[in-house]
């Protein structure tokens, strides 16, 4: 009998116009269009087991047991996908990311691009990567956007919206682009992008604007892609992120992702701005910051960034592949990302180390 058995890979993604917020209408639906770079450099590996053996669904997050909670969302998932394919097993998910657990960077973007596609292929299902990005979705919807590499885009959900998907809209390689990301916390935040975006859309004044603006911001995100203009990308990217955090900043009472290192990042980056290096920030449901620059000014602003007290470290990214699955052939000619050995070596740690479950699944 054939294993019912896939392995695939996946990486965050940073929005530079962000979704926050969904529609009332159900189906896990965005309110406002979002567009990001998925990011080289930091993996997610998955394996998905159907098993007629076990009882229930498993979930082996970075070696450990997985919370009842992570557990039933990835449940939610593997259940889609067991209505889709006829499949009536339960699953032994293992999933493992190459980056810091602790550094809070992890992602539910990674985590759930790479499910969607290991639990879809397991189960014999041939789904494009619209499908997979839809199946992603409706559990977490930055993951609909870490199925494609490069630079991806997911509209606004509309009322008769069942499926959303994102698309592509740029290669990895169209814009020379970095990010330094500057860690100034370990560990997960307090409050979950889930639920403080739910706390913002009930109970923020600025609610409103923001959903208004939002499409504005994205039309010139996405136009800056186009022409390749890093400063148009950087300054549209800026002011999505604050108008993000001003509605969120509004709500009651507050919901204030950063500290006060956050904003000694930001004057930083101003400071670049200012003796010419195109410099410019962002900023997710967290208190990192992650700035984008040119290829030629990342180790200047690397350093910057790095020397700020209260910076912990920085980690430099720059555009990457979307999911895929796992073949040995296919990861040793990869040179960008992650070799071959590396996540090798990150299963075999699987069942031996252990790791904090939660921060893994925490979109910093
Ligand atoms: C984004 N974030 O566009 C925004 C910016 C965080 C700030 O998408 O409830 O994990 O699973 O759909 O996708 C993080 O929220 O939330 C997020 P759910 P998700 O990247």
């Amino acid at each position: 009998m054939k294993i019912k058995q896939a392995t695939t890979l996946a990486h965050p993604n940073i929005a530079l116009a962000k979704y926050w917020g969904k529609r009332d209408y159900g189906h896990n639906l965005p309110a406002v269009p979002s567009l990001s770079v998925t990011l080289a450099g930091m993996t997610t590996a998955t394996t998905v087991t159907f098993d007629p053996d076990l009882k229930q669904d498993q979930l082996l997050l970075g070696g450990q047991q997985a919370s009842a909670q992570a557990t039933s969302r990835v449940t939610g998932l593997l259940d889609r996908v067991r209505t889709q394919s006829g499949v009536t097993e339960k699953a032994r998910v293992v999933s493992a990311n190459d980056f810091p657990t602790a550094a809070g960077l992890a992602s539910s973007a990674s985590a759930f691009a790479a499910l969607a596609l290991a639990a879809s292929t397991a189960a014999g299902l041939h789904l494009s990567p619209e499908e997979v990005s839809n199946l992603a979705r409706l559990t977490s919807v930055s993951a609909a956007r870490s199925v494609f590499g490069g630079f991806a885009e997911l509209r606004a959900g509309w009322p008769k919206d069942e499926k959303l998907s994102a698309q592509q809209v740029a290669v990895p390689e169209h814009l020379p682009l970095r990010i330094v990301v500057a860690v100034v916390t370990e560990g997960p935040k307090a409050v979950s992008s889930t639920d403080g975006m739910a706390h913002t859309v009930k109970t923020s004044s600025y609610y409103a604007s923001w959903v208004e603006r939002a499409p504005g911001i994205f039309g010139r995100v996405k136009r800056a892609i186009a022409d390749k203009d890093l400063e148009a990308l950087g300054v549209a990217a800026e002011e999505s992120a604050f108008a993000m955090h001003a509605t969120s900043l509004a709500a009651t009472p507050a919901l204030i992702y950063w500290t006060g290192t956050t904003l000694d990042v930001l004057a930083e980056v101003r400071r670049l701005r200012a003796v010419g290096i195109g410099a410019y920030a962002t900023i997710d449901a967290g208190p990192h910051v992650k700035v984008m620059c040119a290829p030629e000014d990342e180790i200047e602003v690397a350093k910057v960034l790095g020397a700020v007290p209260g910076v912990l470290r920085t980690i430099v990214t720059r555009p990457g592949p979307g999911a895929r699955v796992f073949t040995a052939a296919e990861e040793r000619n990869q040179t960008d990302s992650m070799t071959y050995e590396s996540i090798s070596t990150a299963y075999v740690t699987l069942d031996l180390d252990s790791g904090d479950l939660e921060t893994q699944s925490v979109k910093s």
